[in-house]
Parts: structure tokens; C-alpha cells; sequence
């Protein structure tokens, strides 16, 4: 299903009077409008291919109907996540959950919808039909060195499909760790996962990044050979400068401040992408926004801080994607929220007083700080990422649009109601 200009400029004309007596209010309460929505519309955030489909759950998935069953409808579904928003222009692939078989027609396709491939994401976290050796113990860890190379060969492979589409990174998420005391020797599974790290890292294109992102639990429950933001830093440092840390919102234990591990990394040059969801307890994969929006708002702020502080260009220095999959809602409608809550936390930090704040930060004026931050995180700036959207030809309301031309409906009907997509 392609969705027309005609329809979205039909709806944009029935939602204008009441968007733009919002975005008048808006304006003249703030400075500077022109360059954010500049800034809003140039920031893309990436789709993950196993969003697109119920999952996120190790118990029963409850599918909606219509979900993508292969490659190509599933590069259709964030074309039209893409058409409605205008921020959703990139999409990642799992591999080996979505091997083109037509390398070209893929790209060819995704470049119909105005999309590009993001990073590429290798599995080593499950055994595949008519794989010769399992992971049960783990990957690039492994202590038999021909599941190691077995993980490695995976991983150049990967790379080697993401060349052929045009994505630029890779990102290598280990499940690698071990459930019990003992099962480990934590340092020879560092030096085995290193290693074999830097035979992959090694087959890199010269302008690919490698992201080693980190988890603090599961499916490993004693411990993660990659766990926190310090090991990955560990790895990132000895790979080499095309090796970053990826940060995970759903990575880390409870009440970690994300925001500082943030800012750090970027200090360190090390920051190279980031997968948005979010928790109230674990890797819950709930959408962006809906349990600590606050939370977001101070990551985007230390986001901005420290990329303004190194002249970096904030749409494309870092990798930006949404991770998370879940059972109860429509992953159209989930990924519509979710995008929105990034551009509204993005757009609140544009908001923040930098000089003030800093300022107040040097003369240790700590209800300024706080007054500066809420000032901005309580400016209600829907009605700007509505007019970045209106201004790049998408929907002023995605999620109305989507249901009053019930675009389900449509994607049941030509796809039927069992289909199942891949992921997690
Ligand atoms: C598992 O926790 C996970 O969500 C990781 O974050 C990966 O990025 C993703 O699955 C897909 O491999
Ligand atoms: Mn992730």
C-alpha cells in the first residue's frame, strides 16, 4: 500500500486552522523557530525490521493482522511510516532475518520511498536452521575457537550484504555471558570476544563504523561478556577508531544515569548510536516516551550539549533508531508515538538556555538549573514538530491519518490476518 500526496494534503488541509492557531501561540513564545524546525526536519530516526511486527516477549505473541511477511513489505511498511512523518527515513536489517534475495530491486525499492539502509545488525543470539554449530554458550566468547569463527564469518557476511545495500555500520549486539557462578572465566571470555571483535572489525569498508552495544542482563542472568558502557568503552578503545558504543535505553540497571554515561561518551569521541525505547523495569521494549519522558528529555539535553560542544552535525554524526517490539498495540501506530516522542524530546532540548544555564551551572545556582531544564521539558512543542512535518509534505497528525484512512485495514486485506513477522 502507497499512500498519495493528495490524501495527506486532504487531511493537512482538515487539521490546518486548528494546527496553526497551536504553532502561533507557540511562536511567539520562543526564538530562533526557523533554525529548529530546520533541525527537526533534517533529524531521521531509523527503523528496526523486527518493529514492524508484534514480539518483544518471550511469552505468547498475539499477532494484529497485516504484518509485513517478507523483506519488501516490510521496507513498505516505514515507506509509509516515512510518508506520514518524514522522519522515519532509514531502515536496519537483521540479518539473517532479512537476506535480500535481489540485492538492486531492495535498494531500488527503499530508494521509491525516499529511504535509506541504516546499520546492519548480525544474530549470533540463536541458532539457525542447518547451522553447523550452536551458540548455546555463547559467540565471539566461545571457548571452542570453530564457534568463534563460525560468529566472525557470520558477522563479515553481514557486512558484506550491508556494502551491497549501502549501509555504513554495523552493530554487533552479544547475548554472550553466562547464567552461573563459575561457568566463566570472565577474562578469557573478554580476550576470546576481543579477538574475535577484531577479525570483524578488521573486514570493515574504511567509512564503516562497528557499534558494540551493551546489555545488563538476559537472556544471560549472572553475567553479559558485554554489560555495561564501560566494557563496551573497553572494546570500542581497543578495536580502533571506527569502533563506537552503542547505547541501548533498555540496556542498563535500574535507575542508571543515562543521561551522564551520555555525555561522557560523547567527551570520549566513543558515542556512535543509540536504540530508543523504553522501561519501567528492564529491556521492557515500551514505546519511546511513555513511562519516563523526562528521562528522554535529559538524554537529548546532554545529546545536544555535547554535540554542539564538538561541532558535531546532530541528523547524521550519531546513528539514531528506535528499538522495541510489543504485543498490545498496532507497530504502526506504536512507531508513529514513538517517533513523536523523540522529536518532541529533541525539540524541548533545542529549547533549552545554554548560556543561562550555564551560567547558573558556574555560580552554583542550582533552582536556576532546574527552573531552565522544566522551562523548556514543560514548553509544549507539538505544534513545532507538526509544522517540521507539514514543511517536508508529511501528515499533520500521523495517527489520525493512518486511522481515518484505515491504513490496517488495507495492509489486512492484501496480506491477510496470520501473518507473522520476524523478530524477537
Ligand atoms: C535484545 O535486547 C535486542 O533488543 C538488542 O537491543 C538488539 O539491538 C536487538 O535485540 C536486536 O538484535
Ligand atoms: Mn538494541
Amino acid at each position: 500500500m502507497k499512500l498519495t500526496q493528495q490524501h495527506i494534503e486532504a487531511h493537512n488541509e482538515r487539521h490546518f486552522a486548528k494546527h496553526k492557531k497551536r504553532l502561533d501561540f507557540l511562536s511567539s513564545e520562543i526564538t530562533e523557530e526557523q533554525a529548529i524546525l530546520q533541525k527537526l526536519m533534517d533529524f531521521q530516526v531509523a527503523i528496526p525490521s523486527w518493529a514492524l511486527g508484534t514480539g518483544g516477549t518471550r511469552f505468547g505473541r498475539f499477532p494484529g493482522g497485516g504484518e509485513p511477511r517478507s523483506l519488501e513489505e516490510k521496507i513498505e511498511d516505514v515507506g509509509l511510516l516515512h510518508a506520514l512523518n518524514r522522519s522515519s527515513g532509514a531502515i536496519s536489517l537483521h540479518i539473517p532475518w532479512d537476506i535480500p534475495t535481489d540485492g538492486k530491486a531492495i535498494q531500488e525499492l527503499a530508494a521509491s520511498h525516499g529511504l535509506k539502509f541504516d546499520a546492519v545488525n548480525s544474530n549470533t543470539f540463536q541458532d539457525q536452521n542447518n547451522q553447523a554449530l550452536s551458540y548455546k554458550f555463547g559467540s565471539l566468547q566461545h571457548v571452542e575457537k570453530a564457534v568463534r569463527r563460525q560468529a566472525i564469518e557470520h558477522n563479515i557476511e553481514v557486512i558484506k550484504h550491508g556494502v551491497a545495500l549501502g549501509s555504513e555500520s554495523l552493530t554487533v549486539w552479544l547475548s554472550d555471558g553466562s547464567c552461573f557462578p563459575g561457568q566463566l572465566n570472565f577474562r578469557r571470555a573478554f580476550q576470546n570476544t576481543l579477538e574475535s571483535l577484531r577479525e570483524i572489525y578488521a573486514a570493515l569498508p574504511s567509512h564503516w563504523k562497528m557499534f558494540v552495544e551493551y546489555k545488563a542482563f538476559e537472556p544471560n542472568f549472572y553475567s553479559m561478556t558485554v554489560g555495561d558502557w564501560g566494557q563496551s568503552l573497553l572494546y570500542a578503545n581497543k578495536l580502533g577508531e571506527q569502533a563506537y558504543t552503542l547505547v541501548d535505553l533498555g540496556h542498563h540497571l535500574p535507575n542508571a544515569n543515562i543521561e551522564q554515561i551520555v555525555a561522557l561518551l560523547l567527551m570520549e569521541g566513543k558515542l556512535g548510536g543509540f536504540h530508543f525505547n523504553d522501561s519501567k523495569y528492564g529491556d521492557d521494549d515500551l514505546t519511546v516516551g511513555s513511562i519516563r519522558p523526562y528521562q528522554l528529555f535529559l538524554i537529548f539535553n546532554e545529546l545536544v550539549e555535547g554535540m554542539d560542544a564538538k561541532g558535531m552535525n546532530h541528523a547524521t554524526d550519531l546513528g539514531w533508531m528506535i528499538d522495541a517490539s510489543h504485543n498490545v498495540k498496532d507497530p504502526l501506530e506504536d512507531l508513529l508515538q514513538s517517533v513523536e516522542a523523540i522529536m518532541v524530546a529533541y525539540a524541548q532540548a533545542l529549547l533549552v538556555d545554554r548560556k543561562a544555564l550555564n551560567t547558573a551551572q558556574l555560580e552554583n545556582d542550582t533552582v536556576r538549573c532546574q527552573e531552565l531544564l522544566q522551562e523548556a521539558f514543560r514548553t509544549d512543542v507539538r505544534a513545532l514538530v507538526a509544522e517540521a512535518r507539514l514543511r517536508a509534505d508529511g501528515a499533520l497528525e500521523p495517527i489520525g491519518f493512518f486511522r481515518e484512512m484505515k491504513v490496517r485495514g488495507s495492509l489486512v486485506a492484501e496480506r491477510g490476518v496470520r501473518t507473522v513477522a520476524t523478530g524477537l
